[in-house]
């Protein structure tokens, strides 16, 4: 949309005068900020109303991404790059004394996720939409995110993210589009006249659910689609019945808070009831909008296509079941066929603590209807396989069994397609935590390799590089990040290459200003940026890069005489509250961050920033300043990652197992512009059947390990007493679950290498431009596009 800066600067000052009436200059930044939202919200409003009206005029295929978790970082500056009013609204601010960056911080950051999962989710909405795919997200309206993370004496200490006090600007409440939801009490079927049968329920604990819609803005193509977060409430009682506070409580709490596990499945009947509610809810308005614009039900798998983000969502399979059965007439074998058409799942973690299961009693009382339907595809299932697989695969894949509802294999049952999000995740699902129900459905598994949106992590996070790349091949990269191969030839041109650095420079120096203002630590600039960003977890092995900061500080301390390339290591990592080993692992992290920072023989050449309250946004301040992206997993333990992603797309260069997604990046760019290193998830599972791993072998073979450790328990470290202990004795009594020791002596190689090379300026930003201009192949707008063709059959804009 054309807009000058005077309009902008006209529309401003009256929307403040609508929202304050005051001055401009009596107003804080949340209010200048909500202003703008507001402003933002009336320059789009058509194209929202425009995009809806298109899909139904043209009877689009609508695809519905259901989503538990959804990380969609601050949208204002997100929504004007889309809407190519960045540079105006920066401009017209300027002209008014008002800095943008300033302002747009005072949006707050929708925590709605723990980490990969969730933001995968937000980067392929933006795909979808820039894609002109009908894409629809559908999650929870949390009243309180992710907790917020302070340290107290280093420890992890969890505040509420109460991330909607000022409101929000984005959402828009849709009461005529509420539906009710319902829970517990008894169901039965009552034969009709017409010999179907109907459900009927009594004694059920009903609840509202109501839409907030939120707009999600494609670039640059006029289209803006909709993510629909739910929100539980009382339904209006028709019969003024008194709702007690326990009730009131006991229906605002399903949509509360997130949980803020991303790994372990809680297990909690809470838990089970979001999981049913979005889901219902979800399912309920899909039907209902279908049924308003169709008359043939049969047209259902091909006008709509759910997709189940992780098993989370898997609840959308019987509940569709319930509606084309119960208020559709359907027969069984129609309402079966229509949903495995509509329906299909991807796997994000083989961790077996992280696969849901719900205990069948639980389930049962809780959502009576949906457990009988799940009895009957239990049982359809059994007695269609049996005969070709035999009764032993039927018992281990089967929804049913020991006593729990299996909600992956739900999921895989009920769907038309099952992918893993990288190559060999994908191979693990099938060789291993689905390996007999890939027996049964060969055809079903697919691997799609996960993505991220550029436009957010380079184009917004990172101008300064975003400008350069303009400069040198033009702007067609920023619709088409495969362009970026363009930049190759420059290898060879050494003013790029300084140009390169000098980005570099620039991100680095802000990442510092932060760090020095909220936390007092002074980094020099011309130090090794190796950051480690992603949740604590031990198969994630935060813990190895301690040890590598320890070797790196015994070295100076031993040697204080010797040069040393400096480096600071950049961490952010939450803990999920009930992962206790995890929040030990932060309390070393922070003991020895503050024995390293605080050191006078150290000085300024070594530096330990574990950045408190890592999410979207700081990511968007830390990646940019990168030199080396720490991607050390045990291998097969790491789905795909997508921080690893990011950091390529900004010019680090990976420290990598080969897991997940590592083994594409290292693959596309060459190793040579990487460091690769560790086991491979072959000899950890050569492991795992020898049985033959005696992590204190290398304890006691390598005596720089050996101090290593021992420092852990030998008071070296101040105030680790009791953490140092527990995870002395979780490597060596415990004998080191995930491989950190066996992984040490090739890790720490590479971390020796990387000093040596980043010397050479020249070289390492080569290295660095390869990382750049590869990494459009991991853009979400690829991996969305190969969605849309392999599972969902809808059309998509061609990346031009
Ligand atoms: C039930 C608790 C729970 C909550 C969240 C279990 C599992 C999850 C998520 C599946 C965990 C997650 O975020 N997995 C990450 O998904 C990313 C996107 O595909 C991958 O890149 C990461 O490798 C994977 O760990």
């Amino acid at each position: 949309m054309k807009l000058t800066s005077a309009q902008f600067k006209k529309d401003f000052l009256s929307e403040i005068e609508t929202l304050y009436s005051t001055a401009l200059a009596d107003t804080s930044n949340i209010e200048q900020y909500i202003a703008l939202g507001h402003l933002v919200r009336r320059y789009n409003s058509q194209s929202w109303t425009r995009t809806a009206k298109r899909y139904r005029d043209h009877q689009q295929k609508q695809v519905y991404y259901f989503s538990i978790e959804f990380l969609p970082g601050r949208l204002l500056a997100m929504n004007l790059l889309s809407l190519n009013l960045l540079s105006t609204f920066k401009r017209g601010l300027s002209e008014l004394g008002l800095d943008f960056e300033t302002i747009s911080q005072a949006e707050p950051d929708p925590a709605l996720g723990n980490g990969g999962l969730g933001r995968l989710a937000a980067c392929y909405m933006d795909a979808m939409a820039s894609l002109r795919i009908a894409g629809n997200g559908n999650g929870i309206r949390y009243r309180y995110g992710l907790f917020k993370q302070i340290f107290m004496n280093g420890y992890q200490v969890e505040l509420p993210d109460d991330w909607l006090r000022t409101g929000n600007v984005w959402e828009t409440r849709r009461d005529n589009k509420s539906c009710v939801v319902r829970f517990g009490g008894n169901t039965w079927l009552k034969k009709q006249p017409d010999g179907h049968l109907q459900a009927h329920y009594e004694h059920t604990e009903d609840v509202l659910a109501v839409p907030y819609d939120i707009g999600v803005v494609g670039y640059h193509n006029d289209i803006t689609n909709t993510l629909r977060l739910w929100s539980a409430e009382l339904p209006p009682s028709v019969t003024k019945t008194y709702y007690s506070q326990e009730q009131r409580d006991r229906v605002s709490d399903i949509t509360k808070v997130l949980y803020p596990d991303d790994s372990n499945t809680a297990g909690q009947q809470l838990r089970l009831r979001q999981e049913n509610f979005f889901s219902s809810a979800g399912v309920q308005s899909i039907v209902r909008d279908f049924c308003e614009n169709n008359d043939d039900l049969q047209q259902l798998g091909k006008k709509i296509a759910i997709h189940i983000n992780d098993t989370h969502p898997t609840l959308v399979i019987p509940e569709m079941m319930r509606l084309l059965l119960d208020e559709h007439d359907c027969s069984w074998d129609v309402a079966w066929t229509l949903t495995m058409q509509v329906m299909s799942y991807t796997n994000h973690t083989i961790l077996q603590e992280a696969l849901e299961t719900w205990p069948i009693e639980m389930f049962k009382t809780l959502l009576p209807r949906i457990y009988q339907i799940v009895t009957e595809i239990d049982r359809r299932y059994r007695r269609q396989e049996l005969p070709i697989f035999g009764q032993k695969i039927v018992d281990q894949t089967a929804p049913l069994g020991n006593g729990q509802v299996r909600m992956a294999y739900l999921a895989v049952i009920g769907s038309h397609s099952v992918n893993g999000v990288a190559p060999l995740h994908t191979k693990l699902l099938k060789t291993d935590v689905l390996r007999d129900l890939y027996q049964v459905y060969p055809e079903r598994f697919n691997n799609k390799t996960n993505g991220i949106t550029m436009r957010r992590w380079v184009q917004l996070a990172n101008e300064p590089l975003s400008g350069l790349i303009d400069t040198t091949i033009g702007k067609g990269w920023r619709r088409n990040p495969n362009r970026l191969q363009e930049l190759i030839p420059y290898q060879q041109d050494d003013h790029f290459l300084h140009q390169l650095l000098e980005v570099k420079q620039q991100n680095k120096w802000a990442l510092a200003a932060y760090v020095q203002k909220n936390m007092g630590i002074k980094l020099r600039t011309d130090a090794i940026y190796d950051v480690q960003i992603k949740r604590l977890h031990a198969y994630k092995r935060q813990l190895l890069h301690v040890f590598e900061i320890l070797r790196e500080y015994f070295k100076i301390k031993d040697h204080p005489e010797q040069a040393v390339v400096p480096r600071v290591h950049v961490f952010g990592a939450k803990a999920a509250p009930s992962y206790h080993y995890a929040k030990s692992i932060i309390k070393l992290m922070n003991a020895v961050a503050d024995m390293v920072n605080q050191d006078p023989v150290i000085g300024d050449k070594l530096k330990v920033v574990f950045i408190p309250n890592y999410g979207v946004s700081l990511a968007e301040l830390i990646i940019p300043a990168a030199d080396v992206s720490e991607q050390i997993s045990t291998a097969s333990k790491e789905a795909s990652g997508t921080s690893n992603m990011k950091l390529m797309a900004n010019g680090a260069l990976s420290l990598a197992t080969h897991d997940g997604a590592n083994i594409d990046i290292i693959h596309v760019a060459g190793a040579e512009n990487e460091y690769p290193f560790g086991l491979t998830a072959a000899e950890v599972y050569h492991y795992y059947e020898h049985g033959n791993y005696h992590a204190a072998d290398f304890y006691h073979a390598d005596p720089e390990l050996k101090r290593i450790l021992d420092s852990l328990i030998d008071g070296t470290i101040p105030e680790v007493e009791t953490v140092g202990r527990e995870i002395f004795d979780s490597l060596i009594q415990y004998n080191d679950e995930f491989f950190v020791l066996a992984d040490y002596a090739s890790y720490t190689q590479q971390q020796r290498q990387i000093s040596h090379d980043f010397q050479d300026q020249p070289t390492w930003q080569q290295r660095a431009l390869v990382n750049i201009a590869t990494a459009g192949y991991f853009s979400a707008d690829s991996a969305v596009a190969r969605y849309a063709e392999d599972i969902w059959q809808v059309p998509h804009d061609q990346l031009t």
